[in-house]
């Protein structure tokens, strides 16, 4: 990827810049925690988006992207707003960064990757990452932390991409660390790395290849639905509530934001046991839950869809330790747990199973848990 971003970018600009990169990441569990205040597990991924950049002397930016070959230009000001969605995320990074008070002046970029694309891995945030990493770099004498890279990459997703996503994502991009999950209290902000060697099991997603959209998705219904719940409640977000508190209101709340707040309060201890249970290397426990969180996710937080639920069944069909739908949901991948000496049979009998009734086999992904943003 590296060489024929750095071809594109001699060919295009006449040129040679500096090579940055941001990962995708997976999540073991914690799901649809991050914007309840709660845990998050995630670990960034060896899929990565890459980009070659350069300080061009001028106010604009001139962006290429390989993979949907494309080429846009924008100026740095709120008016300069490029119309195809993947500049906007570039052009969100810039005025996020010129929001702070950081310094962006106009650069010429050719970037690609290899993240798959509404797989739920994040490619969007991985792109953020990069260019948020790249610029407080280039520009800014790497004053900006790395925390606030990742909010930059954030607030990007709600002022310029309309979804209105938590902080998971980005952090994991900038955070990740070879070889390492991280746990996340998305409410303090405090987070512990954790070796994460597998002893005897793998770690593998299962592509439905169902596209799943996060824009003008049911994704900020979701989140409007715990902030009414948490808001009856008293408490800021539903971190600070218990089921018990939950039963009290239960008459003065829909049905469907009882269920939606009842997953994300029982998906908050399930982060904390799973983590535990890694610890002990009870890889019996960490499955458990998973298949917890999936059920959670698809009967009360109904983000799941039907291809989703089948490979969820063929996984515990195949004696699979731990599957679930992993991410934002409505499409992408289920994360696996998978014995190793069960995971021939189980790849092959998902692809076959799936093929037969949705007529394409799911893609597979053994996971490689990497570093996130870095200077190449
Ligand atoms: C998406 C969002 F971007 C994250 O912030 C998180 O809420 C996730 O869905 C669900 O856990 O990836």
């Amino acid at each position: 990827m590296k060489e024929t971003i750095k071809q594109c970018f001699s060919e295009r600009f006449g040129t040679a810049g500096t090579v940055y990169a941001s990962s995708g990441r997976i999540n073991l569990i914690g799901e649809h925690t991050d914007y309840n205040g709660g845990f998050v597990f995630p670990g960034a991924i060896d899929k990565a988006i890459m980009a070659e950049i350069k300080p061009n002397g001028t106010d604009k930016v001139r962006a290429y992207s390989v993979d949907i070959d494309e080429y846009a230009e924008f100026g740095l000001n709120e008016e300069d707003a490029p119309r195809q969605q993947w500049a906007r995320y570039i052009f969100g990074v810039c005025r996020e960064i010129i929001k702070r008070g950081g310094k962006v002046e106009g650069f010429d970029t050719v970037f690609a990757g290899n993240v798959p694309l509404g797989a739920g891995l994040s490619s969007s945030a991985a792109l953020e990452s990069c260019f948020a990493f790249a610029l407080n770099d280039l520009f800014n004498d790497n004053k900006i932390d790395k925390f606030e890279l990742a909010k930059i990459g954030q607030s990007t997703e709600h002022n310029y991409c309309g979804v209105n996503c938590g902080i998971m994502d980005q952090f994991a991009s900038v955070f990740g660390k070879k070889d390492n999950l991280i746990r996340l209290d998305c409410r303090s902000l405090e987070y512990e790395y954790f070796l994460f060697k597998l002893d005897g099991y793998r770690l593998v997603l299962v592509d439905s290849k169902v596209k799943h959209e996060l824009v003008d998705s049911p994704y900020n219904k979701r989140r409007a639905s715990c902030e009414h719940v948490a808001n009856v409640l008293g408490v800021e977000t539903l971190r600070d509530a218990e089921l018990a508190d939950l039963e009290k209101v239960k008459d003065s709340i829909s049905e469907e934001d009882y269920n939606r707040a009842k997953y994300v309060i029982e998906e908050k201890q399930r982060v904390l046991d799973v983590c535990d249970a890694l610890e002990k290397g009870d890889y019996e426990t960490v499955g458990d839950r998973m298949y917890k969180t999936h059920e959670g996710m698809s009967k009360l937080y109904e983000v799941s869809c039907i291809e989703l639920d089948y490979l969820n069944d063929i996984a515990k069909e195949c004696g699979v330790t731990g599957s679930r739908i992993m991410g934002g949901g409505f499409g992408g991948c289920t994360i696996n747990l998978v014995k190793d000496e069960l995971y021939d049979n189980f790849i092959a009998t998902a692809k076959k199973k799936f093929a037969e009734k949705y007529g394409h086999e799911p893609q597979i992904y053994d996971v490689v848990i990497s570093d996130g943003a870095r200077k190449i």
